[in-house]
């Protein structure tokens, strides 16, 4: 780098070809958005901030937005399907069950990013629009993911709203407690089996994201986990969307079996950042959620090889966490059930102590856990 280069100010710009500040928003597409947001603020602790719908002046569709944090799930039906968006969402529904039609990205320059993606061979769903209220302007343009998901790329800087123009603020549902989680550590995509490494390519491509090192390649693949696996990510590791595809296994993959059910590929699970896994899952259980279990002998060796950590493995076997190390840290994390009848969506809580992984280690245990309960849905 240059003497010159290192004086100009758009040096961090020209570094990063496509600046992110981070999720901005998961869009669930559901039959029922008023009891899925009733179903999100009592077993995922989270606060209903915004709502649109035909009290305000959508007569089309419900939308109830939820934060936790950072985080923002946006939940949306159909009431009366007469326009595009309208029937989109219903086909949407009717095609795939309850699930994720919009990975949201928060961005500094929402025009800047489309044309950056366009130019470098998105497919662009919505060129750049602008959408004000009271509370100012917010600009949106949108490209196409895999499957039916999309990206919405927003620019919300100049506006100081509840969510969206069009939303107005709302009461959250249940009185709010504590917080089980903070932030959306990342986001997973399922896709067609050979079709990981084009998906790769084109975050690369169209967002400049890079690979971190984390893969689960062939070797593990065709072992226990039948999938492969590689991560994604934004210059600052703000979003990271791990993609799956399936593999060629002694049973049937568990990415197959989600690739049946919800029709094609799509966002197959959403993983929530907590510091204190303990406390959030002894609140989901007792709130019903349902999480993956885990044999009693993976905790009889954890110790030997995970070393110390925050909390005791006494209470890691109580509560079915799973616990991995690398050469960073350690990280704690336990998967839900799929949160609908199809066996699609669901999500993950993680606690991470300077590990920057996804729980490869972990990898057996947790994909023998899923093909008990297929075996238990008849899938495998
Ligand atoms: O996000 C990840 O890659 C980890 C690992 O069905 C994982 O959470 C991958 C597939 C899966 C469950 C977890
Ligand atoms: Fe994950």
């Amino acid at each position: 780098m240059t003497e010159t280069m290192h004086n100009t100010p758009s040096t961090a710009r020209q570094a990063d070809p496509f600046p992110v500040k981070g999720m901005d928003a998961v869009v669930f597409a559901v039959g029922n958005a008023k009891q899925a947001a009733h179903y999100y603020s009592t077993a995922f602790g989270m606060k209903l901030v915004a709502y649109s719908g035909p009290e305000n002046g959508s007569r089309e569709t419900a939308s109830y937005v939820l934060e936790s944090g950072s985080a923002r799930f946006v939940l949306t039906s159909v009431i009366k399907p007469s326009t595009e968006r309208g029937r989109f969402l219903a086909e949407h529904v009717a095609a795939h069950g309850d699930g994720v039609v919009d990975l949201a990205i928060e961005v500094p320059d929402a025009r800047a990013a489309y044309a950056y993606a366009i130019e470098h061979g998105a497919t662009g769903l919505e060129e750049p629009y602008e959408v004000k209220d009271e509370h100012g302007t917010v600009v949106l343009a949108a490209i196409a993911t895999y499957g039916e998901t999309r990206h919405t790329l927003v620019d919300r800087s100049g506006y100081d709203g509840p969510y969206l123009p069009g939303f107005t603020a709302a009461k959250p549902i249940v009185e709010p407690g504590p917080r089980f989680f903070q932030a959306i550590d990342h986001c997973v995509g399922n896709v067609e089996l050979g079709k990981m490494d084009e998906w790769v390519t084109f975050y690369n491509k169209v967002m400049g994201f890079t690979n971190m090192k984390e893969f689960v390649g062939d070797d593990i693949a065709t072992e226990y986990s039948a999938l492969m696996s590689k991560v994604v990510a934004d210059g600052r590791r703000k979003v990271k969307f791990p993609l799956n595809e399936p593999a060629i296994a002694r049973k049937k993959s568990q990415i197959d079996e989600y690739l049946e059910f919800y029709g094609g590929p799509g966002v197959q699970h959403i993983a929530l950042a907590t510091n204190d896994i303990v406390a959030t899952v002894r609140a989901m259980r007792a709130a019903g959620v349902e999480f993956l279990d885990t044999p009693d002998s993976y905790y009889d060796t954890l110790g030997e090889w995970v070393g110390e950590t925050r909390v005791p493995i006494e209470e890691l076997r109580e509560l079915k966490i799973l616990a991995d190390r690398d050469e960073d840290g350690y990280l704690l994390q336990i998967f839900t059930k799929p949160v609908q009848d199809r066996p699609t969506v669901f999500f993950e809580m993680i606690e991470r102590h300077g590990s920057m992984g996804f729980g490869k280690g972990n990898f057996k245990a947790l994909f023998e856990a899923i093909e008990r309960e297929q075996e238990r849905r008849g899938n495998l």
